[in-house]
């Protein structure tokens, strides 16, 4: 190999470890949950499709949940269909409305979180769980939502003494609650996320460096639209420390995102609508992110078109 050609393929591996933007073309993918897993990438995201024609379109049409892996650096293996809508147990039928997952791993078991509408087809979402053996399935699911959580967007955060949390909600009503060692209930009761800016939107996605908790959201500002900011604390519940933005606003419509540390460099994942043109049909994408030495986040420039 010529020194030039091989310059070119190492350059193309450092740069690249997580494929091309946007990840997935064969179908839209939006809130990508990125989770490393015995050294292996994950992406947990949800899935908008074109409403029927004639259908009643609700404001994002979302009917099920696919699972990613990254395969040889460079290609996104799609593990097919692991969740319908018409298969969650408590949930009302047809309504098109699976947002944001996660899935974090708890000694050899997967544990998979979800939002979907409930049967009594009350306004607030209930968060489901599936358990599973293997990080892309198949998932045993509860028969039950969570009893005691009302709300969108679960963010697990899996500590290094064993306890796990689950963050959720949006607007005002931003939560986090303590798991029992089952991973299926609650322990105690949900406790406001404290010290959010008023801009809060949504989109949790907890997590810990250098034992520092970070608490990274998508917050909105009127004259900007959606950006993703961050807080942390020395505690996962809180009370945070907001600290900044972590990524511009990049056109109108929603944006949702994970950060995961994957062959020493940390990545952001989020959203954008490059394939369609239309904030409701979105496509999940990343770049590498940073840390500063005292631990704040430089803010990421998305590798647009
Ligand atoms: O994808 C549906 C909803 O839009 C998510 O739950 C929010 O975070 C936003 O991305």
């Amino acid at each position: 190999m010529k020194k030039y050609t091989f310059l070119f393929y190492f350059c193309f591996i450092c740069i690249y470890t997580f494929g091309q933007n946007p990840l997935v073309t064969h179908m839209y993918t939006a809130d990508p949950t990125a989770r490393v897993f015995d050294d292996k990438l994950y992406i947990y995201p949800s899935h908008d499709i074109v409403p029927k024609p004639g259908g009643k379109a609700p404001k994002f049409c979302m009917p099920d949940y696919h699972i990613f892996s990254l395969e040889n650096g460079s290609t996104w293996k799609d593990h097919g269909r692991i969740l319908d809508q018409n298969e969650v147990p408590w949930g009302k039928k047809d309504a098109y409305g699976m947002w944001a997952p996660d899935c974090i791993k708890k000694g050899d078991t997967y544990y998979y979180y979800y939002p979907a509408p409930p049967e009594d087809g009350s306004f607030f979402r209930r968060i489901g769980v599936g358990t599973s053996k293997s990080p892309t399935g198949p998932f045993k699911w509860e028969e039950n939502y969570i009893a005691g959580v009302k709300g969108i967007d679960p963010g697990l955060l899996l500590d290094d003494n064993g306890k796990a949390y689950l963050y959720y909600g949006g607007g005002d009503d931003i939560y986090v609650v303590q798991l029992k060692d089952n991973m299926k209930e609650i322990t105690g009761k949900p406790i406001k996320v404290e010290g959010l800016p008023s801009s809060y939107k949504e989109g949790s996605f907890p997590f810990k460096h250098n034992g520092v908790y970070y608490y990274t959201f998508a917050h909105v500002f009127p004259e900007e639209g959606y950006t993703i900011g961050y807080a942390t604390s020395d505690s996962p519940l809180g009370p945070f420390t907001y600290k900044g933005k972590i990524m511009d606003n990049i056109g109108n419509g929603t944006n949702h995102h994970s950060i995961v540390k994957y062959k020493g460099k940390w990545i952001l994942f989020y959203h954008w609508w490059e394939i369609s043109g239309y904030s409701r049909l979105r496509s999940m994408r990343a770049d590498y992110m940073e840390f500063k030495e005292d631990g704040t986040i430089k803010k990421v420039k998305p590798t647009l078109r």
